[in-house]
């Protein structure tokens, strides 16, 4: 399969292309299935590059988020063979915290969690330390993603892993958070057990939790 292609069709918002790639993957290339993640990560760093020389948009990123997550669908079956048995059987609950409405990398981190197998529970973006706390008991969830890019954002998260300590459950779950308001030195501030820039490092360190 090749995965340069695919990444430059997802780069270039080469809809049909990437759609066709992945088509093909479920229809003759099961087993090449969790490779293509890799390449949809490459393909978005491209985005990310075109966005910030101001050859893209805000709409465009919009756009790339979706057309991901439409690929992660149909590939979903042919991942879920390839992760057959080795996904942990236990939950991730991923939200974007109070006050910020930003959700194109939440959803980014959602469709590659999604694409390995994991259980994800998507609560949506602006949700306060109490809904979160609320959500995390009912669903009786084992990791909690927090994503956040405005700079108001990291005393959401802080003011979070404070109600999890004063639901008296914060050693029942780990929490890692993510989004340009922290970074590998600011998110010790927050409490949080882990940071991670990518959304695939992300997904290694859930994955290695959840195990
Ligand atoms: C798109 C965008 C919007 C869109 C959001 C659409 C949407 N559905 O998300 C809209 C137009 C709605 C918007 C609104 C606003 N925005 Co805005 N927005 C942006 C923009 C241009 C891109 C953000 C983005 O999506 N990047 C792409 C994604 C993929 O990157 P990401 O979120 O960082 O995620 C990556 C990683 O961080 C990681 N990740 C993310 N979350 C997590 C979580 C975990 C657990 C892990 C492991 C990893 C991870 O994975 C992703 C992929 O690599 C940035 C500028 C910029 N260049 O970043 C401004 C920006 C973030 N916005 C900003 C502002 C100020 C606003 C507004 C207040 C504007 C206004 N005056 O109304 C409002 C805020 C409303 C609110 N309450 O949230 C400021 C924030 C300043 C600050 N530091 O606080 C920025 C930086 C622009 C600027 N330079 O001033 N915005």
């Amino acid at each position: 399969m090749d995965f340069e292609r695919l990444a430059q069709a997802v780069g270039d918002l080469n809809e049909p292309e990437v759609m066709a790639i992945v088509q093909e993957i479920v229809e003759s290339d099961r087993s090449s299935a969790y490779e293509s993640l890799k390449a949809f990560q490459k393909g978005m760093e491209i985005v990310g590059e075109r966005f910030d020389s101001c050859e893209y948009f805000v709409g465009d990123l919009i756009f790339a988020g979706e057309v991901m997550t439409r690929a992660v669908n149909i590939l979903r079956p042919a991942l879920q063979e390839a992760f057959a048995n080795k996904a942990p059987k236990k939950k991730v609950m991923i939200c974007t915290v109070e006050g910020d409405l930003h959700d194109i990398g939440k959803n980014i981190l959602k469709a590659i969690l999604d694409g390995r197998g994991i259980e994800v529970i998507d609560l949506g973006v602006n949700k306060s330390p109490a809904v979160i706390v609320e959500a995390a008991i009912a669903e009786d969830v084992d990791v909690v993603a927090l994503s956040g890019v405005l700079t108001y954002a990291r005393e959401s998260m802080i003011r979070t892993v404070e109600a999890f300590e004063n639901a008296g459950i914060r050693n029942k779950v780990k929490i890692i958070i993510g989004g340009s308001c922290v970074t590998k030195d600011t998110y010790k501030l927050t409490g949080a057990d882990a940071w991670a820039e990518s959304p695939r490092e992300g997904a290694d360190i859930c994955i290695d939790w959840l195990s």
